[in-house]
């Protein structure tokens, strides 16, 4: 890095930077100015700043839809992450626009979800973020009044839950989100999982003494997670609606949406990490430590894993999201809430993996031959940014859009330890795994938030972001008043 006189065209140069975008890879220079970028090309003058990454692949920053920072639980814990920690964590992982999720509390409103959220990210934030909305209470003043006027205001998308007493939706209650949704322009992300059945197994699990972590993947088997999206895909027919089945663990859930996508039904289909690099194993460790990998769905067995990779080679897939949702293992709000050796569905489901998700997946996706540095860009950055009307602001190197870019440094090996990570959870389930990818350099709006293995970002630099109506729903569908 070097630094020259004021009077050049450019606040920073990356100079030589092998940029790689969802479909492109070409070598050139990045000019940026006030945040974003200006110029591409060859033998741009000089920036205040110029930054030599000659030889290294520069990608887009990452784009995290789906993590969970300081959300409220209903059940004592509390997650380990606020704004501050957790996208301090993201900027050091390489992920520069986050999504948590503003929750509403059955009985109460979604705008009053939104406002609180708005308070806890507030000068916290080091990276820029949106929200989802998850809405657990659809009465018709939400669906109505309520949710409209947030989608306009750039609240775009919506989760919705099909297990969790405390969130749950049932099918009428999701036909009338997804209805919404279509009315309005909003993504409607499925949580698909069928809660009846979990309920059952987990009291005949519980009844013969079977309580261990590793029985949280018993009481949620594949069919489980098979029947609620078939389900899920069901009822966004009926609403001709596009969805987004969230956190897919495995081969049967694939074939679903396999077949959905066969009838041309717009089912788009997320995974994370913890279903690349998990497995049925990590929940069987000694004693409680399974606990750390308590998640929903759980991570499931090898052939599964394999699964999961093939559907990020064939287009299966639209994003990889992290599904952060970090809790202590240690202590007394996080997965020991009732106690070291508690009963495997008192455990508070979640782990860390914001910090983690992206050289993971460059380090086993593109430097592991399993696909390719456009692939890996599309399914980390830029399907997200266009699913929740962020593209082309976030989600890829264009002129116009933001400075957010990743240097990556592929030539070092290195072994993931939680002492060396940012957030502010006592472990990593990845914990030994090695990779042999890290940001070298991350840029959030043309500021440096991380390099030379240090932080250097600040609280408060993020910015909240207005989505706008995600094109792969308001292409298929009028805007407009309900056609029925
Ligand atoms: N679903 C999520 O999306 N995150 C954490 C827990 C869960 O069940
Ligand atoms: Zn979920
Ligand atoms: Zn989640």
């Amino acid at each position: 890095m070097n630094s020259s006189n004021r009077d050049q065209p450019f606040d920073t140069v990356v100079r030589d930077a092998r940029i790689a975008t969802a479909a492109d890879l070409f070598t050139a220079d990045i000019g940026i100015l006030d945040g974003a970028i200006v110029a591409l090309g060859n033998g741009l003058a000089d920036g205040r700043e110029t930054i030599d990454a000659r030889g290294r692949f520069v990608t887009p920053g990452g784009v995290d839809g789906h993590v969970h920072l300081d959300q409220p639980t209903s059940d004592g814990s509390k997650m380990a992450d606020d704004f501050e920690t957790g996208t301090r964590s993201a900027a050091c992982g390489g992920t520069t626009t986050v999504i948590p999720f503003a929750l509403q509390f059955k009985g109460h409103g979604v705008r009053a979800a939104v406002e609180d959220y708005h308070m806890r990210a507030a000068d916290k934030a080091a990276i820029d973020y949106a929200f989802h909305l998850i809405v657990s209470d659809p009465s018709h003043a939400v669906v109505s009044e309520e949710l409209p006027k947030l989608i306009a205001e750039g609240y775009t998308s919506i989760k919705v839950y099909m297990t969790y007493d405390d969130m749950k939706l049932d099918d009428r209650q999701i036909i009338d989100v997804l209805a919404c949704a279509r009315i309005h322009g909003a993504m409607t992300m499925i949580h698909a999982e069928n809660s009846d059945c979990i309920g059952w197994l987990t009291e005949r699990l519980l009844a013969a003494g079977l309580s261990a972590p590793k029985y949280h993947g018993a009481s949620r088997p594949m069919l489980v997670e098979r029947e609620a999206t078939h389900r899920a895909i069901a009822l966004s027919e009926l609403a001709e609606v596009p969805i987004l089945i969230v956190h897919v663990s495995g081969r049967e859930a694939i074939e679903q949406i396999h077949w959905a996508r066969g009838r041309g039904l717009p089912v788009f289909a997320e995974t994370c990490p913890q279903y690349l690099f998990l497995s049925e194993e990590d929940l069987a460790l000694d004693g409680f430590a399974g606990a750390k990998c308590i998640c929903s769905p759980p991570p499931r067995d090898k052939a599964n894993q394999q699964a999961v990779w093939t559907g990020l080679q064939n287009g299966m897939f639209t994003i990889v999201s992290s599904d952060h949702a970090p809790f202590n293992y240690d202590g007394p709000d996080g997965k020991m809430l009732h106690g070291p050796g508690s009963s495997f569905h008192q455990v508070p489901n979640g782990i860390p993996g914001i910090e983690t998700r992206m050289p993971l997946l460059f380090s086993e996706g593109v430097l592991g031959g399993r696909i390719d540095i456009n692939r890996f860009v599309q399914l980390t950055s830029t399907n997200a940014a266009k699913l929740y009307g962020l593209y082309p602001r976030k989600g890829t190197i264009a002129i116009g859009s933001d400075a957010d870019l990743v240097i990556w440094d592929t030539g070092v090996a290195r072994t993931i330890r939680n002492a060396d990570l940012h957030h502010a959870a006592d472990y990593t389930p990845y914990e030994g795994h090695e990779v042999r990818a890290w940001p070298s350099v991350t840029m959030s709006r043309g500021v440096t938030v991380w390099s030379e293995g240090a932080f250097r970002g600040r609280a408060g630099h993020g910015r909240f972001l207005r989505c706008e109506r995600p094109g792969v729903v308001t292409s298929q569908f009028k805007i407009g008043p309900a056609t029925f």
